[in-house]
C-alpha cells in the first residue's frame, strides 16, 4: 500500500535522521510528520489555510529538527576528545541565507523536492521569506562565511563569533537614480536558526557608563558598568550533515531585574534607560567599508566582541584543562582583521590579573593562541584609536599596552641602534597630531602569525606597508590565499552546471575542488561544450525571470552579460567600467550602421552612506542606462542596467547567469577579490587587472583563457611621481570624446553640472586610481573578448578551462593551509 505524503515525508526524515548516526526521532504517540506538526504547535494555524512565511517557518524549523541532535553530538564530541580548538573572530559575517544552503549542506535534496510535490509549495516565494542576514559590508564578512561552511565540511572543530546586530547592512534603493539607505530590520520576526543561550552570558567590565542623550550615546567617566553579553547560537551545517559547529553572535544587554534593585537605588526609570543604552552598544553594523570613521560606539563594539568571546572561549578552556601552559595547544584564535585586535591587550589581562602569571608567560601563550589576518592596504582603512577612549573604557588595557611598546621598543633600539624613524614606526602608538594606538602593529606584535590574502597583497604588506615590522619578526608573515566555498557558490547557487559537472566527472568535486581540472581535457569534446552552453544559456533565462519578478527589469538572455557587483568604491574602480561604455556608446553614435555584439552591462553595489563620490557613481551609472534606454540610435546593442540592493542572494542569482566577469581594481589596491573566484567557477570569463586573487587565477586557467590588461602594481607605484591624465585626454581621442560627452551634461541634461565631481577626480586632482592610464588597454581587452564571443565554440572552451582551473579557489584549500600552517589544528571527526 502506498504510503500517504505526510507519512512518506516523515519517513524519509526518520530515514535520515538515523543515516546521521542518532536514532529516529519517537513523537509520543503520533507519526505526524514534523512540517504539519511545527504549522499546528508553533504557529497554531491550520495547515490548509497558511501564509507562505509561516510555511517557511514550519520548513526552516523542520530542517533544524533534523540537525539538532547532531548539532548536541558535535559539541559532546568536542567537550569529550579535548581537541585544538580554532575560534573564528570576526565583527561581520556575511551568512546568506540558512534555509537551501542547509537543505543542501545536509542532502536533504530529494525531502525538499517531495515536499514541493506533495505540498504544491510554490518553493521559490517560500525561500524569498527569509531574509538575508546583512550582518557584514562585503568580502571580508563573506569570507568568514565560506570559512566557516569549510570549517563544518573538513570537520574542524571551530566557533566563529561575531556580534547580533539588530540592523545589518543598510537597504539600498534608488531614486531618480541616486542610492538611498533604509534601515534593515532583519530581525523583525522571529529567527528559526537562532538559539538563545542565555545561561551561557557573560559579564563585561568597564570603566565607564552609557547613556542616551538627545538620541545619541554618550559615555559617563569614571563610572565603572557591567555589561551582558547574550550570546545566540546558529548551526553551520557542514556538507554531509556530519559536523554542526556552531556562529556564536553576541548581543549586549544590562544586568536584569535583580541587579536593577542593586544598581537603581529604587529609579526604575533611571536603571531601564541604562539597560536600553546598554543595548544600544549592538543595535547597528557600520556600514564603512574600508574607512575608519574613528566613531566612539564601533570602538565599544570592537571591545564588546572581544570581551565575550574570550571570557567565553576561557571558561571553556578552564572546563577540560587546568594548566595554563597548554593553551596554545587547545586554542587558536583567528583575528579577522584589525577589528578584533583589543584580544591581545584583554588576553594578557586575563593571564595577568586571573590566571596569576608572570609577564614573561602570559606574553608567550598570548602570542602563541593568536594570529592575524591583514585584508587591506589603504591607509585610510588602518584602524587607529585614540588612547583617551582606551583610558575612558578600558584603562587597564591601555597600562598593558604601553607595557607591551615599552619592551617593543627596547627591543627595536637593541638590534637597530640610533635608528629614531624605525622606532617611530614600530611603536604601537602614533604619536601626532594627538596619540593613538596602531591596531595592525598590535595584531603584529601580539601574534604568531600574520597573513595576507593573496600572493601579492601579502607581499606587498611585508615588503611595503609594514616592512619595518616584517624586518624584525621574518618568520610571522606568510600567504593564505582566499576561497569561496563550492557548496553555496556553485552546487547551490548553479544547479544546472553543477549537474553537468556531475555527470561528466562525478561529485568528487563538491568536497575536493581540485577535481574539477578533470574537465581540462572536455574543453575539446563538441557535446560537453554544448552542454555546457545548454547549461549557461538555461541559467541566463531563469535569471532574467527572476530579474524581472524582483524589479520589474528585463534583460536579454541572448546578449553577453558582462557585470561587475561589489561595493562602489574609487580603487575597484566603476567609473572605468562606465568610461568603457561610454566609448562604446560613442561609437555607436558616431557610426549607427556599426553592427555590435548585443551587450547587457549589469553593475550592483552599495556606496558608503557618507562616500558621496562614490554615490555619485551610482548617480552617473543610472543616468548612463537611462540615457542609452532612451537612445534609438543603441537598438537593443547596448544595455546599462544598475541592479539596486546587492546582497548575497542577488550574487548567487547574478554569478551563474554572468559571461563576463570585470575584475578591474587599480593594480596593488584589491587585497584579493572573491566575488572573481564565484565568476571563474561559474565559467563567467574574467576582464581584469593584474591584482589580488586574479593574478594567481590566471595562472591557473592560463593566462591565454584570461583578458588581462592595465598598468601592474608596480607600474602603478613607479609612475605616481609623475602620472598626469590630461596627457590621455590630450593625446586620446576616444577618452576624450567620452569625458566631453559627460562634462557637455549629454547624461545630466536635466541636472547640469552635477557630475563635474568626475571631472575633479578625473582631470583636476591628478586621476589617484589612474582610470585613464588604463582605459585604452581595457577597450582593447574588451574588443579581444567580443571577437571571441563570436566564436562560441572557442568561448565555451575557454569557459570550461576557466572552470576547469578553478579548484584551488575553494575556501577548503584555504583552510587546510590554515589548518596545517596556522593553527596546528586537525579533523575532530563527530562520533
Ligand atoms: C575600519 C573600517 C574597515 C571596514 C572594513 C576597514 C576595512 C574593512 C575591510 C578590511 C574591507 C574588506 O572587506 N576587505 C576585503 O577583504 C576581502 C576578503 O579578504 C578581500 O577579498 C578584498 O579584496 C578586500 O577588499
Amino acid at each position: 500500500m502506498a504510503a500517504s505524503p505526510k507519512t512518506a515525508i516523515s519517513d524519509l526524515i526518520s530515514k535520515l535522521i538515523a543515516q546521521y548516526g542518532c536514532g529516529p526521532i519517537k513523537f509520543s504517540g503520533t507519526d505526524e510528520a514534523f512540517y504539519e506538526r511545527h504549522l499546528l504547535f508553533d504557529n497554531v494555524v491550520d495547515a490548509n489555510d497558511v501564509t507562505l512565511r509561516e510555511r517557511y517557518e514550519a520548513v526552516a524549523r523542520s530542517v533544524r529538527d533534523v540537525l539538532s541532535q547532531r548539532w548536541i553530538r558535535t559539541e559532546q564530541t568536542y567537550e569529550r576528545e579535548n581537541p585544538k580548538r580554532i575560534y573564528y573572530l570576526s565583527i561581520e559575517f556575511l551568512l546568506g541565507r540558512s534555509l537551501a544552503n542547509n537543505i543542501t549542506n545536509l542532502m536533504l535534496d530529494p525531502i525538499a523536492a517531495q515536499l514541493i510535490k506533495d505540498k504544491n509549495v510554490d518553493w521559490l516565494g517560500l525561500l524569498e521569506q527569509e531574509p538575508d542576514p546583512g550582518l557584514g559590508n562585503g568580502g571580508l564578512g563573506r569570507l568568514a562565511a565560506c570559512f566557516l561552511d569549510s570549517m563544518a565540511t573538513m570537520q574542524l572543530p571551530a566557533t566563529g563569533y561575531g556580534l547580533r546586530y539588530e540592523y545589518g547592512m543598510f537597504k539600498q534603493s534608488i531614486k531618480d537614480g541616486w542610492q538611498e539607505e533604509r534601515p534593515d530590520h532583519w530581525l523583525r520576526r522571529e529567527d528559526p536558526w537562532q538559539i538563545m543561550r542565555p545561561q551561557e552570558s557573560v559579564e563585561v567590565k568597564v570603566n565607564c557608563s552609557f547613556e542616551i542623550t538627545g538620541g545619541s550615546l554618550r559615555a559617563e567617566v569614571g563610572k565603572p558598568a557591567r555589561l551582558f553579553g547574550i550570546p545566540r547560537d546558529l548551526p553551520i551545517v557542514g556538507y554531509s550533515g556530519r559536523t554542526i559547529n556552531s556562529l556564536r553572535l553576541w548581543a549586549a544587554g544590562a544586568p536584569d531585574y535583580f541587579d536593577f534593585q542593586e544598581f537603581s537605588h529604587g529609579d526604575f526609570v533611571g536603571a531601564l534607560a541604562e539597560k536600553l543604552a546598554a543595548e544600544t552598544l549592538t543595535r547597528v553594523l557600520y556600514p564603512d567599508d574600508s574607512t575608519s570613521l574613528g566613531q566612539g560606539l564601533r570602538f565599544v563594539q570592537e571591545y564588546f566582541l572581544v570581551a565575550c568571546s574570550l571570557a567565553d572561549i576561557i571558561r571553556r578552556f578552564r572546563r577540560s584543562n587546568t594548566d595554563w601552559s597548554t593553551l596554545p595547544d587547545k586554542v587558536a584564535i583567528q583575528l579577522n582583521d584589525t577589528h578584533p585586535t583589543m584580544a591581545v591587550p584583554e588576553l594578557m589581562r586575563i593571564l595577568l590579573d586571573e590566571a596569576k602569571l608572570g609577564w614573561d608567560e602570559a606574553w608567550d601563550l598570548t602570542r602563541k593562541t593568536l594570529t592575524y589576518t591583514n585584508h587591506t592596504l589603504l591607509p585610510e582603512a588602518l584602524e587607529r584609536w585614540p588612547i583617551q577612549w582606551f583610558e575612558m573604557l578600558i584603562p587597564r588595557h591601555l597600562e598593558i599596552i604601553f607595557e607591551i611598546n615599552r619592551r617593543l621598543l627596547d627591543d627595536v633600539r637593541n638590534r637597530f641602534p640610533g635608528d629614531e624613524g624605525r622606532l617611530a614606526r614600530v611603536s604601537l602608538i602614533e604619536e601626532s597630531p594627538t596619540k593613538h594606538v596602531r591596531m595592525a602593529n598590535l595584531a603584529i606584535v601580539g601574534s604568531h602569525s600574520t597573513n595576507g590574502v593573496a600572493a601579492i597583497h601579502s607581499e606587498l604588506l611585508r615588503t611595503i606597508t609594514v616592512k619595518d615590522l616584517a624586518e624584525m619578526f621574518p618568520e610571522r608573515f606568510n600567504n593564505k590565499t582566499n576561497g569561496v566555498t563550492p557548496r553555496r557558490w556553485l552546487l547551490l547557487a548553479n544547479p544546472t552546471l553543477a549537474r553537468a559537472i556531475s555527470d561528466a566527472i562525478g561529485e568528487g568535486w563538491i568536497t575536493d575542488l581540485s577535481q574539477l581540472s578533470k574537465l581540462k581535457p572536455l574543453a575539446d569534446d563538441k557535446s560537453f561544450r554544448d552542454n555546457f552552453r545548454a547549461a549557461t544559456r538555461a541559467t541566463k533565462a531563469r535569471f532574467a525571470n527572476w530579474l524581472k519578478s524582483k524589479t520589474g527589469e528585463t534583460v536579454d538572455p541572448d546578449t553577453i552579460f558582462d557585470c561587475q557587483i561589489k561595493r562602489i568604491h574609487e580603487y575597484k574602480r566603476q567609473l572605468l567600467n562606465a568610461l568603457r561604455i561610454v566609448v562604446l556608446y560613442n561609437r555607436v553614435r558616431e557610426n549607427p550602421n556599426l553592427e555590435m555584439t548585443p551587450r547587457t552591462f549589469l553593475f550592483s553595489g552599495k556606496a558608503a552612506p557618507a562616500y558621496h563620490l562614490a554615490k555619485l557613481i551610482i548617480k552617473f551609472i543610472n543616468n548612463l542606462a537611462s540615457t542609452i534606454d532612451n537612445d534609438p540610435t543603441m537598438r537593443g546593442q547596448l544595455k546599462v542596467l544598475f541592479i539596486p540592493e546587492y546582497d548575497v542572494t542577488l550574487a548567487e542569482h547574478l554569478i551563474p547567469a554572468s559571461d563576463v566577469s570585470n575584475q578591474i581594481s587599480t593594480a596593488g589596491y584589491e587585497a584579493s577579490g572573491t566575488s572573481n573566484m564565484k565568476f571563474m567557477m561559474n565559467g563567467a570569463l574574467t576582464i581584469g587587472t593584474r591584482d589580488g586573487a586574479t593574478i594567481e587565477m590566471a595562472q591557473e586557467a592560463g593566462e591565454k583563457n584570461f583578458f588581462l590588461f592595465g598598468l601592474t602594481a608596480q607600474q602603478v607605484a613607479d609612475s605616481r611621481g609623475w602620472y598626469n591624465p590630461h596627457w590621455h585626454y590630450e593625446h586620446e581621442p576616444e577618452t576624450r570624446a567620452a569625458l566631453d560627452l559627460i562634462f557637455s551634461d549629454h547624461f545630466s541634461r536635466h541636472e547640469p553640472g552635477i557630475f563635474e565631481p568626475l571631472r575633479d577626480t578625473l582631470l583636476t586632482h591628478g586621476d589617484y586610481y589612474m582610470h585613464l592610464a588604463d582605459l585604452t588597454s581595457y577597450l582593447d581587452a574588451d574588443r579581444r573578448l567580443v571577437e571571441l564571443y563570436a566564436n562560441s565554440e572557442e568561448w565555451a572552451r575557454k569557459a570550461i578551462l576557466n572552470v576547469a582551473g578553478s579548484g584551488k579557489f575553494s575556501s577548503d584549500r584555504t583552510i587546510a593551509q590554515y589548518a596545517g600552517e596556522i593553527w596546528n589544528a586537525k579533523p575532530c571527526p563527530v562520533g
